[in-house]
């Protein structure tokens, strides 16, 4: 019954989260910690270029991610924009060069590739909160995020056949799982932007809710997620990418059976007789059906 649903989930709670900086040294991006909650906030904080990134961002990005995985308070990690006009407007053109991105006089890269990478390999969940335009990588970025939590002014494209760029990796074959290989090639071949109901009912993002709802809505499904197992959830991130990601996804995937095997008895024999210099004696484990 409603009731004993109730008594056995509960409600979530929704007092407003303590937000506290995370670290203090960054300049494109704002890193804060609900550490009593377990969630981490990494927001670009670039909103005069609506949020684009340039591979300083992009470093720094890749710096707050590896905090909040090895920081074992943290079991959600929400990725957003500053402001309510763009989660992020995709790589900085200004700063283009004939082979990628180049600041700070540094040699050019396309780092944001690794940056996709670290956020689907993390084994926590991310969840990108949309305000505003996710553009370009920008969109890219929220789409290798776990989930989406748009802003009803939120808005999703991408440019690149227009501005002179492409996303042949994660950009092409994540966009093409979620919303389907003809939907993908129209929003590559056309350069459309979609709103937030529009892109829901694609399958790019979770839920759509009133702009001044929009932290609150993430909230509560961060409180969701972080009242069940961790381990759980690790496992299913790292299967439901595992099919897509190949070797990749298996080696991963593998790793985590790995790491509960240790905990095991019979694994420990093992290690337990070569350290003592005998033979292992696995008799007592049984060869399951
Ligand atoms: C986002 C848009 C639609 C917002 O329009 P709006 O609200 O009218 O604002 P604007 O007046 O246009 O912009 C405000 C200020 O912000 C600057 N700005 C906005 N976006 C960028 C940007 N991406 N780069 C640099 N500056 C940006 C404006 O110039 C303006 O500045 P001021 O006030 O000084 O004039 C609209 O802004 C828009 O369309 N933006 C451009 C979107 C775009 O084309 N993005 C690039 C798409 N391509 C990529 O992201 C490539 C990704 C990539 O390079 C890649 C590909 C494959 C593998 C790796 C990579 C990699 O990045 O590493």
């Amino acid at each position: 019954s409603g009731d004993s649903f109730h008594r056995v989930h509960g409600d979530v709670p929704s007092h407003a989260v303590v937000w506290r900086t995370a670290a203090a040294e960054f300049t494109d991006i704002v890193y804060e910690k609900a550490v009593e909650e377990g969630i981490a906030k990494i927001m670009i904080n670039r909103p005069e270029k609506r949020n684009a990134f340039r591979p300083h961002t992009v470093k720094e990005l890749m710096r707050a991610f590896t905090d909040a995985r090895e920081d074992t308070s943290i079991g959600v990690v929400i990725l957003t924009g500053q402001g309510t006009k763009a989660f992020c407007s995709g790589g900085d053109q200004a700063l283009r060069t004939d082979d990628g991105y180049s600041d700070h006089g540094n040699f050019s890269n396309l780092n944001v590739l690794d940056l996709q990478v670290q956020i689907r390999r993390l084994p926590k969940p991310v969840i990108a909160m949309v305000a505003g335009y996710a553009i370009g990588g920008g969109q890219i970025l929220h789409m290798v995020c776990d989930l989406t939590i748009a802003a009803d002014n939120a808005i999703f494209g991408q440019t690149g056949p227009k501005v002179g760029s492409f996303d042949a990796g994660y950009g092409s074959s994540i966009m093409s799982r979620l919303v389907g290989p003809k939907k993908a090639r129209e929003m590559w071949f056309l350069t459309r932007f979609y709103d937030a109901v529009e892109a829901e009912k694609m399958g790019l993002v979770n839920t759509v809710v009133a702009l001044e709802n929009l932290e609150k809505e993430t909230i509560k499904w961060c409180r969701e997620i972080l009242r069940n197992s961790p381990t759980a959830i690790r496992l299913l991130k790292s299967a439901l990418n595992a099919v897509d990601d190949g070797h990749s996804g298996l080696q991963e995937f593998g790793g985590n059976a790995t790491l509960m095997f240790y905990g095991t008895e019979e694994a420990k024999e093992g290690k337990t007789a070569y350290l003592q210099r005998r033979r292992p004696d696995f008799s007592k484990f049984h060869w399951r059906p």
